[in-house]
């Protein structure tokens, strides 16, 4: 039977959540917006309260949610403020090749030190050459008796300038393509640089920065899984982050509707409010419906994972749908405000500029789309071992 029934545990789970976005995070997002402002007092506040690090398990001190209760804190935190909370989702991206390829050791000492203090960690992947075509990296890991060495450049990390350790993927073979990357978690003592924090159209309150790696030795036992295995664990990885992405886009999505809602109900024009008129009606109709079903979708790809089920398609479809769905419903409620929309003393302009990175990061819309196609019409079989909620 299917069941969209919240239970009392997860519907208190994004009560608190919405608390935190409510009281936390909305009264200062959009200060934090203007002046670039990396939230640290939330992101203790939010470490605090044990939304930091969700996904790691009781054994490591974590909470150990699932990723449906993952997925309903993350679309409340991005209808509080999406940069803020991608701040706060990150230690779950860069943990997540942990979780899942990591060796008991090292989550014994990366996944404990999350929760036994605050700190922060994060996810690299992307290089100024390599986007979308992971298997383009350049950065190398030479093996070197029990260390390995590693060089390159990575860019657009989250939480990149602040964090404690760094996950990363590298050529360990570098005429294997796809076939010779593998991942490793790398202390920023190990000489790790951070070069520059850029300067963003949206989400501004998250720091994004480019890291260098410059002849950095980790022990080999930093390895997480096998080697060059890398890609697909970087695969396995955004299969299960796709879900929370796309939550905190419907996040986006439901605060311009919602906003655009009330203004439509207090703007007059025509002698009546704009809510009166059919035009403005079937854009709030729209956006309505478009939440609604990015939201079923996120929820899906969130369910299959806590059944242990494969969800690429699934996680695609609701990264894409929704992603587009924040930028449409963002967009549509700038138009609602008229021109007032288009002034910063106003709302909706801020979502307009957050919403556009949900269809670029994790994987572009186009990506997505690539995904969808593939599955649907060269279904992979691919062995894995199944996903597990918590690590
Ligand atoms: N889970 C497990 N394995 C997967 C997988 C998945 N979701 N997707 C692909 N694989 C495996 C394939 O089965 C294949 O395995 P073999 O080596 O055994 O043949 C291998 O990985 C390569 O797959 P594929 O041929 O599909 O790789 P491509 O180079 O064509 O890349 C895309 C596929 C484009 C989908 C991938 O590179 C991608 O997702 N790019 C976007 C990256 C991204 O999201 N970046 C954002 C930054 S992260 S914040």
């Amino acid at each position: 039977m299917v069941d969209f029934t919240l239970t009392d545990e997860q519907r208190a789970l994004r009560e608190m959540a919405h608390d935190f976005a409510a009281n936390e995070m909305r009264p200062v997002a959009w200060d934090y917006d203007r002046d670039s402002t990396w939230p640290e007092d939330i992101l203790r506040k939010a470490w605090e309260l044990g939304i930091l690090n969700t996904h790691i398990g009781e054994e490591y001190g974590g909470p150990g949610i699932d990723f449906l209760g993952g997925a309903l804190i993350e679309e409340e935190l991005g209808w509080g403020c999406s940069g803020i909370g991608t701040s706060i989702a990150c230690n779950g991206l860069a943990t997540a090749p942990i979780v899942i390829g990591g060796s008991e050791e090292l989550k014994r000492e990366y996944l404990s030190s999350l929760t036994e203090d605050f700190k922060l960690a994060s996810f690299c992947l992307t290089e100024p050459d390599a986007g979308s075509d992971v298997s383009g990296m350049r950065t190398t890991a030479v093996k070197k008796g029990d260390k390995y060495v590693i060089n390159g450049s990575k860019c657009f990390i989250t939480n990149g300038g602040y964090a404690d350790f760094y996950t990363v993927y590298a050529k360990t073979d570098k005429d294997a393509g796809h076939r010779g990357i593998s991942a490793f978690v790398v202390p920023p003592e190990a000489g790790v640089v951070v070069d520059k924090k850029e300067d963003k159209m949206g989400q501004r309150a998250s720091n994004t920065a480019t890291i260098t790696f410059n002849e950095c030795e980790v022990p080999a036992d930093n390895l997480l899984g096998e080697e060059n295995k890398g890609f697909k664990l970087a695969m396995m990885t955004l299969d299960r982050t796709r879900p929370g992405v796309a939550a905190m886009a419907v996040g986006i999505a439901r605060a311009a509707f919602e906003f655009a809602t009330d203004y439509s109900k207090e703007r007059v024009q025509f002698g009546v409010p704009i809510a009166m008129h059919q035009a403005i009606q079937f854009m709030i109709a729209d956006m309505a419906t478009d939440v609604e079903a990015a939201r079923l979708l996120v929820w899906k790809s969130a369910v299959l994972l806590d059944q242990g089920r494969r969800n690429t398609l699934e996680s695609s479809h609701a990264k894409r749908f929704a992603a587009d769905t924040a930028m449409k419903v963002a967009t549509d409620a700038v138009q609602v405000y008229g021109g007032y929309g288009f002034i910063k003393e106003y709302p909706v302009e801020k979502l307009m500029r957050d919403a556009k990175i949900m269809q670029l990061y994790e994987g572009t819309s186009q990506i997505q789309r690539l995904v969808i196609a593939r599955e649907t019409l060269l279904p992979r079989r691919v062995e894995e071992p199944a996903a597990t909620a918590a690590a």
